[in-house]
């Protein structure tokens, strides 16, 4: 079985970060070991959460693994709580990467156009910084506009994902994927360019008129996945634009919808067909 380290918060109540990353990830048959970087009553969609930062804990902790002789054949980083954790999460990087030790990054710092809260232009430097050691990373417009230093466009055009793309590639990662990407009325998807080849691929859904939190995470959770299952970059991609999607779909449904996060519970039966 593989096993992954995925290192973001635990965001109590809310459904986002690792409260989506461990359940999804082992329910789709792959070893999840998780680092929290921060425990946190709700997400910070919520007034007046409460933060334990857990920075002093990260390195005690990925060391004693160390010494156990653990491994990881992938590191996923999402939503880090400061400059330092990008700084530690490099450090364990170097502690943990050897040839096979797929990196990934979802740079979580930003959403239509907007910082979330405790981040800003210094963070978005780190993260670039960051993003520049991955095998993969995956911004949306907003954190790759913040990463490049690039103007936020609400309606754009294909030059300009083209342009946030190779700007991407200039950070250093092999493979870099824009979410969140429409390119005609009523889609949405992915844009990818893998760096060395310079080969693009696209992926487009419908595009549902609704934005839920925690669908980020659960795209990435499943992206990673699928990847760690096996499944080549762009059927990975595709796998996991479709599931989030259809949870989307199905939180609509929901007459209580939550508006905190998606009902990932309900879709995982449907996750676990589309891998067989
Ligand atoms: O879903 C991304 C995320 C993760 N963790 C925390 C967040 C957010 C987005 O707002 O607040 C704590």
């Amino acid at each position: 079985m593989k096993k992954i380290l995925t290192i973001q918060d635990i965001s109590c109540f809310g459904k986002c970060s690792l409260t989506i990353a461990l359940p999804v990830i082992s329910a789709m048959g792959v070893e999840t070991v998780i680092l929290p970087t921060a425990v946190l009553s709700t997400h910070t969609m919520f007034k007046n959460f409460t933060v334990k930062d857990l920075t002093d804990q990260l390195l005690p902790i990925t060391q004693h693994w160390k010494n156990e002789g653990i491994t990881f054949d992938a590191i996923y980083t999402g939503y880090l709580g400061s400059a330092e954790e990008i700084e530690i999460a490099k450090e364990i990087f170097r502690m943990f990467k050897t040839d096979d030790t797929m990196i990934f990054i979802d740079p979580v710092m930003a959403d239509n156009g907007k910082m979330y809260p405790a981040f800003d232009e210094n963070y978005a430097k780190l993260n670039a910084g960051l993003c520049g050691e991955a095998d993969i990373i995956v911004p949306n417009i907003t954190e790759a506009c913040f990463m490049t230093g690039t103007e936020y466009k609400e309606e754009y055009d294909e030059a300009y994902v083209l342009d946030l793309l190779h700007k991407l590639a200039g950070l250093g990662a092999k493979t870099v994927v824009l979410t969140g990407v429409s390119l005609s009325k009523g889609k949405t998807g992915i844009y990818g360019l893998e760096t060395a080849t310079g080969r693009t691929f696209q992926y487009q859904n419908d595009r549902i008129d609704a934005s839920y939190h925690g669908t980020g995470d659960l795209f990435s959770s499943v992206t990673i996945g699928a990847l760690m299952r096996g499944y080549d970059l762009e059927k990975a991609f595709q796998i996991a634009a479709d599931y989030t999607a259809r949870t989307i779909e199905v939180t609509m449904e929901n007459p209580d919808k939550p508006w905190y996060g998606v009902d990932f519970e309900a879709t995982l039966p449907e996750l676990m067909q589309m891998l067989k």
